[in-house]
């Protein structure tokens, strides 16, 4: 049995196989040729504080390469999403003389962007080369490498200690979080606060959104989770906040012990949590038949439209669509080719399951009749720009929180 990778129990529940899978943001890799890496991508739960987390690690320096693809900034919601989430730290958290913000996994520099407008003083971390660049490039103090104990330290010896540490979907990337929590409490200033946002579990199960189950997604959090998580490091939970991006993530603000009251959030979203059992390893057993039962639906409607003489396109060459097309079997057979308006993922193939990458002009030359939607985050954004798609009498096809066509 494995051990848990929070509190070390060996009372792990596998609740989801995916077998091998690829690592959902290599597509250059795909597109070269030769031997792809795969690992097996599985899930599962600690009885013992209620972790869900990945059975088998995929390296992180090939999850997260220098030349990782995806770009924070590529759509609307997220650059807004990232605005108002600076705007709030600037009011509450960095209120004081000369304060100081450093974001792990800055990516384009999307949030640091607007602290900088402000003109605080802060510094993005990331180890993907390319976004960096871009970071810089608009202005942002970036360093290009990973966040751990001795980087904490370095940064601190140059800049001083940080009011707020910062980060938004990369801390559940982390398998060896404990990295994380040391270099946390070594920048810190006194009455600091850590500030990470991770998609909800508690969504997940609820929604059936099984292609949120990535290489790079090696923890679901839920607030208890990640309360046991933060106290086991020395940290407390001391607020949650449901926001709507990629399904629905929570914002956790940690503090070292002792160091703040927690906020009255937290006790809601225990209250919550006991009421959706999501310390029970049935409902993620539950979650897993579902997600089988959409693989097995997915595939038979792109059969039969197949059959039918229909055309089906894919929208939105995202990591999540690495799970589904993999392991539901989704080739270039039953999608020819996915539009992507990310510069570095055109003109590529999408990991193991190789279905080509094409920019979004591509979509209405001529319009398919149906496009199966893997960038569902983003649908209220997409559906707005491509309406004339619908227009012309096309219909999106969507498979979570099951498969349907609007
Ligand atoms: P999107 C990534 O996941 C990776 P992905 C990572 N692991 C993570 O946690 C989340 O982000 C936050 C394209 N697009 O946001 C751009 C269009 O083509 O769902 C992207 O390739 N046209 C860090 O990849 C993809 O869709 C558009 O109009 O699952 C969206 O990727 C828009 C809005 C997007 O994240």
């Amino acid at each position: 049995m494995n051990a848990c990778r929070i509190c070390g129990e060996k009372s792990i529940v596998e609740f989801f196989d995916f077998a091998r899978q690829p690592l959902s943001n290599s597509f250059a890799d795909a597109a070269a040729g030769g031997r792809e890496f795969a690992f097996r991508l599985a899930a599962g739960f600690c009885t013992g504080c209620t972790m869900a987390q990945q059975l088998e690690e995929a390296p992180r320096d090939r999850v997260f390469p220098a030349d990782y693809p995806y770009r924070s900034s590529e759509s609307a919601g997220s650059r807004r999403h990232f605005t108002e989430a600076a705007k709030t730290l600037i009011a509450t958290e960095l209120t004081g003389s000369d304060p100081f913000i450093v974001e792990i996994g800055s990516n384009d520099g999307i949030m640091l962007r607007t602290v900088k407008e402000a003109g605080i003083r802060h510094l993005g971390v990331d180890p993907a080369k390319d976004a960096a660049e871009l970071a810089a490039a608009e202005g942002v103090r970036v360093r290009v490498g990973l966040f751990a104990e001795p980087t904490a330290l370095e940064i601190r010896a140059a800049d001083g200690p940080a009011n707020v540490v910062y980060s938004a979907n990369t801390i559940s990337h982390i398998p060896g979080i404990e990295s994380i929590f040391d270099g946390v409490r070594a920048l810190l200033a006194p009455g600091g606060v850590f500030v990470f946002e991770d998609r909800y579990v508690s969504d997940i199960v609820e929604n059936t959104y099984f292609d949120q189950i990535y290489d790079a997604h090696f923890y679901l959090f839920a607030v208890r989770s990640v309360q046991a998580m933060a106290a086991r490091f020395g940290f407390d939970l001391i607020d949650a906040e449901h926001l709507p991006v990629h399904g629905g993530s929570i914002r956790y603000t940690v503090a070292r012990s002792g160091e703040r009251r927690p906020r009255a959030s937290v006790g809601e979203f225990l209250a919550r949590e006991r009421e959706r059992n999501l310390s029970d390893p049935d409902v993620y057993r539950a979650f897993g038949a579902r997600a089988r039962a959409t693989c097995g639906n997915l595939t038979a409607l792109l059969r039969d439209l197949r059959a039918a003489g229909r055309s089906v396109v894919g929208y939105g060459a995202t990591a999540k669509s690495a799970t589904v097309t993999n392991y539901c079997g989704i080739g270039p057979d039953l999608v020819p080719f996915i539009c992507d308006s990310t510069p570095a993922k055109q003109g590529t193939l999408t990991p193991g399951s190789h279905i080509p990458v094409r920019p979004p002009e591509a979509f209405s030359r001529p319009y398919p009749d149906y496009a199966l939607l893997f960038a569902w985050n983003h649908a209220e954004e997409i559906m707005a720009k491509e309406r004339g798609f619908r227009d012309a009498g096309g219909k999106w096809i969507l498979y979570v929180p099951d498969v349907h066509i609007v």
